[in-house]
């Protein structure tokens, strides 16, 4: 059976004396396997496109000159576009990547995955010698994703800028390169049905310079509120608030009823009215806010039970407000009521979306 073709696209700017070793390493290292190297240079001031060219008389490599600094991200999707194989890796320039890996992504692509990433963060991978600061930049990063995108919870190394997918996972996805990392659109707009991950040790930057500065960190932000606008991720936000303003005047109209009318003592009324918003909604949670994310095996009632319990702790956050408030601070208690609801909210949020819609 012929191998599928890999092509591999590597960003480069002033990369010039990386590239003979690069190439050199990802030819050892792919042995006889079909792959071509598309470098997409950003019309490099130190000769780069000329040295890929001077090799290509050794190794499969071609060069695509784009005439303004363009940026990474960018360059990573043209390479895309150009890109003939039918397996497609991303790498630097720079042998921070190191090209020993190639084979072990191939073979992960080769037993099912549409998506290979190699990664610094699951075991045998590391950052190398990264400072502290950048250790802690790094490792909020990936957890602000994993917030924020729920798509990229189930990979370790989201960040990561060297990896290996399957053509038909970007085929007809449009990528919008705000930041540099590419990998974050290809998760979570290209939906690959099976990601994993191959460990790899971050090496130091072999020659040249580093190219990427603290203004990647606003880039990245801006990346992940464009991608959750892309992916929905907003408009869930939206319809959880929506749902939760609907059922605190389910929640405080069924108190003062249940207060005035029926004559419960505060307290009971409330615990009363908080059951019922609860339930209130998680129904419309369940039917409007998290409809896509049902687990295969969850059921309603299951569901609902984890709700109940998970709102558990919003329940005494709320009757201890509405307690104390009323109680110790002479407040009217559809007003205290009111702000336990409010301190409850962020809490069940989090927890539900963690846990109940996971
Ligand atoms: N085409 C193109 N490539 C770029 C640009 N900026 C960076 N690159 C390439 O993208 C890759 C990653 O950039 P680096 O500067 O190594 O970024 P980094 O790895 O986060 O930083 P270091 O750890 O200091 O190397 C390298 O291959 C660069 O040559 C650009 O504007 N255009
Ligand atoms: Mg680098």
């Amino acid at each position: 059976m012929t191998k599928p073709h890999l092509t591999i696209v590597i960003p480069s700017y002033k990369e010039a004396a990386n590239m003979p070793l690069l190439l050199e390493q990802i030819h050892s290292a792919l042995g006889d396997y079909p792959y071509d190297v598309l470098v997409i240079d950003d019309n490099s001031p130190d000769g780069t496109a000329e040295t890929v060219r001077s090799l290509a008389e050794k190794y499969p490599v071609s060069v695509t000159v784009r005439k303004d600094k363009r940026g990474l991200a960018s360059a990573v999707v043209d390479g895309f576009k150009l890109a003939g194989g039918d397996i497609v890796a991303v790498m630097d320039a720079d042998l921070q990547h190191p090209p020993a890996v190639l084979p072990r992504l191939v073979r992960a692509i080769e037993a099912g995955a549409d998506l290979a990433v190699a990664s610094r963060y699951v075991p045998g991978g590391s950052v190398g010698n990264w400072s502290a600061t950048r250790r802690v930049i790094s490792r909020g990063a990936v957890i602000l994703s994993h917030l924020l995108l729920p798509s990229t919870r189930g990979i370790k190394d989201p960040m990561s800028g060297y990896f290996m997918l399957r053509k038909d996972v970007i085929s007809g996805i449009e990528l919008s390169p705000v930041g540099y990392k590419i990998l974050l659109e290809v998760i979570c707009l290209g939906c690959p049905h099976q990601a994993v991950e191959v460990p790899f040790i971050f090496e130091n930057r072999r020659a040249g310079v580093t190219k990427l500065s603290m203004v990647t960190q606003t880039d990245y932000l801006r990346h992940l509120l464009s991608l959750m606008r892309r992916t929905g991720e907003f408009r869930r936000i939206v319809k959880f608030v929506t749902v939760g303003g609907t059922g605190t005047l389910v929640n405080l109209g069924l108190l003062a009823v249940l207060k005035e009318w029926a004559g419960l003592h505060y307290l009971v009324a409330g615990a009363v009215a908080f059951e019922v918003s609860v339930v209130w909604n998680f129904l419309l949670n369940d039917r409007f806010t998290f409809r896509d994310r049902k687990r295969p095996d969850g059921t309603l009632p299951g569901r609902l039970l984890r709700f109940n319990v998970t709102s558990l702790g919003g329940f005494i956050i709320y009757i201890a407000i509405l307690a104390l408030l009323t109680q110790v601070f002479g407040l009217y208690y559809i007003v205290s009521a009111a702000i336990g609801i409010l301190i409850g909210f962020g809490w069940n949020f989090m927890v539900n979306s963690a846990w109940t819609w996971r």
